[in-house]
């Protein structure tokens, strides 16, 4: 009982004395036990085998233990004289035994002082701080709670191992904002594609010598009318390409979503960029046939083709994922590129083949800020969205270009199939879908939408459930596409429509504006700058130069 009170009341006499002091101690106190209750999620984090952190308390590093010992017994105070009278041991030599002793216990192989580099500040945070390599067989939970139970000990954590969020070093990719707002950079940790993937590019042709795709091609194969072999015609399939497998890394140009894979290009849009429904179908039959367990489609019409269909339904049957376009006509006047004449279809993926096909996975286009890209079809057969607005990608010849387009937003889902089939070339092309559609990003509307579909491409969260095998499921939405309900007439679209000028103001809205997708600051690429270009040059608040690249289109196009 006496050997109780007696500290208590020393306790309470120094706390009236030096309150303070008491105060200090508490807290000190506190921290230890959040010390102690740290998670080091050892289950999870990849640590150095043996290999721990460890940081003293000021002057309670063994060495500095160690040496108050020696200057207690060369110059020993009356208390300690009494202390080694009795046979007993300082607090400084308990602390020090305990220390050695666990040292012992866990056998300590080396202690290495952090470098300071004489730096004053670097010393002052690392001051009593060492690198402590233990057997490495020592069970880091046991030694972790050993230390933490030291009153020495500022902390102690396991040397964990962190690895480089993969960034390619290919010089574009600065503005490639595609790749990293569907978290493509994490994904790139489990994998950056595999050569043995094959992707099919059904378009222009692709330019099978430019030198940041080259690599990655197989061959581009000219299937349609007027289309040869070894090259791209139109432009348009080497930008697919791109971004669906430039190489990555090379310190060069552009990077794809896989900076590996195969890729065959089907040329069968050798007209101005059109070709046949036969052709196309044809273009899909030879993709399967090679064996390219991806198909990217980045194009469509009106007309709604039991040919192109079965081909698409053929692919899907063989195991091959088809990714489509969703198309550019919403919001958009009739034109060559938005023929039809009812706006309600013309801005419809339902009315827009293959999109509407229930069998591809169809794809509409986002922005930099989430936002869907001002002529994006909207519709019922919409299941994901993707980048597709001003995207920087692989261009004949050997050079690069930034356009728009759901033709844009598609292969960077072909892409993403492309990859999580590296990472299991078994997925089939319903768990494909499934991986992409039900880990995209919500966007709009709560839930599955017409605009969104799911929701934008999270690269990450795909592969992840991919490699977790624990792929989701998500409700089918939408009306079966073999009866279409068209959404909404292309007149006006909440969230979408062309802003209006702010008259009076002097001032573009840009780039406020021009960052949903709905016109562009620089130059006019859509009816929709046009028209607001137009309108503020009416009004006197826009600057010229636009307004004569209008007109210049307006002219010579
Ligand atoms: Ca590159
Ligand atoms: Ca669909
Ligand atoms: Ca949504």
């Amino acid at each position: 009982m006496k050997h109780k009170t007696t500290p208590l009341t020393l306790l309470i006499m120094l706390s009236l004395v030096v309150g303070g002091f008491v105060f200090f101690s508490h807290t000190t106190s506190s921290a230890r036990a959040q010390t102690q209750t740290r998670d080091y999620n050892l289950a999870a984090a990849p640590i150095e085998p043996g290999q721990f952190v460890v940081k003293y308390k000021l002057g309670k590093a063994p060495a500095d233990l160690q040496a108050a010992i020696s200057q207690e017994e060369s110059n020993p105070t009356f208390l300690s004289r009494i202390k080694q009278s009795l046979g007993i041991k300082s607090s400084t030599q308990v602390e020090y035994s305990t220390i050695k002793a666990l040292e012992d216990k866990y056998s300590l192989a080396s202690a290495t002082a952090m470098e300071t580099y004489n730096s004053p500040t670097v010393a002052a945070m690392f001051d009593n701080t060492y690198i402590y390599t233990f057997s490495s067989t020592a069970n880091p939970t046991a030694l972790l709670a050993d230390y933490n139970a030291m009153d020495a000990i500022e902390y102690i954590e396991p040397n964990y191992i962190y690895s480089a969020f993969k960034v390619p070093n290919d010089t574009e990719y600065g503005s490639m904002w595609g790749m990293k707002i569907i978290n493509a950079e994490a994904a790139w940790e489990q994998s950056t594609g595999l050569a043995t993937v094959k992707a099919a590019v059904v378009d222009t042709g692709v330019e099978t010598t430019h030198s940041d795709l080259k690599a990655n091609v197989l061959k581009s194969e000219g299937i349609g009318a007027g289309c040869t072999s070894g090259n791209d015609t139109g432009n348009h399939g080497s930008h697919v390409a791109g971004t669906i497998g430039a190489v990555g890394n090379n310190a060069k140009g552009v990077v794809g979503v896989n900076w590996t894979v195969s890729i065959s290009g089907y040329a069968v849009l050798c007209a101005g960029g059109s070709g046949s429904i036969a052709d196309i179908a044809a273009g899909i039959n030879k993709a399967v046939a090679d064996g390219n367990k991806v198909v990217n489609l980045s194009l469509g019409g009106p007309g709604d083709s039991t040919t192109l269909h079965n081909a698409i339904i053929n692919a899907k049957r063989t195991g091959t994922t088809v990714a489509v376009a969703a198309g550019n006509c919403w919001n958009q006047p009739q034109s060559g590129k938005c023929p039809d004449n009812d706006p309600a279809k013309r801005g419809s993926s339902d009315y827009t083949y293959p999109a509407a096909y229930p069998e591809a996975i169809t794809v509409a286009a986002t922005t930099s800020t989430d936002e869907s890209a001002s002529f994006s079809n909207r519709g019922n057969s919409v299941d994901i969205a993707a980048p597709g607005y001003q995207i920087k990608s692989s261009w004949p010849p050997d050079t690069y270009n930034t356009i728009s387009g759901t033709s844009m937003a598609t292969p960077h889902v072909a892409g993403a199939i492309a990859l999580l089939l590296s990472i299991d070339a078994t997925l089939t092309p319903d768990q494909i879908q499934n991986a992409l559609q039900c880990t995209a990003k919500d966007l709009g509307a709560a839930g599955w939408d017409t605009t969104f579909g799911h929701g934008r491409l999270d690269l990450k969260a795909a592969v992840d459930a991919v490699k977790a095998h624990t792929i989701p499921t998500c409700p089918v939405a939408g009306q079966p596409v073999t009866t279409p309900i068209p959404t909404s007439a292309g007149g006006t679209t909440p969230g979408a429509t062309t802003p209006a000028p702010t008259a009076g103001a002097g001032v573009h809205p840009c780039p406020a504006e021009a960052a949903k997708g709905n016109y562009n600051c620089t130059m006019p690429i859509d009816d929709n700058d046009y028209k607001a270009w137009e309108t503020e040059f009416k009004s006197g608040t826009t600057t010229l130069a636009p307004y004569f690249e209008y007109v210049r289109k307006a002219l010579y196009q």
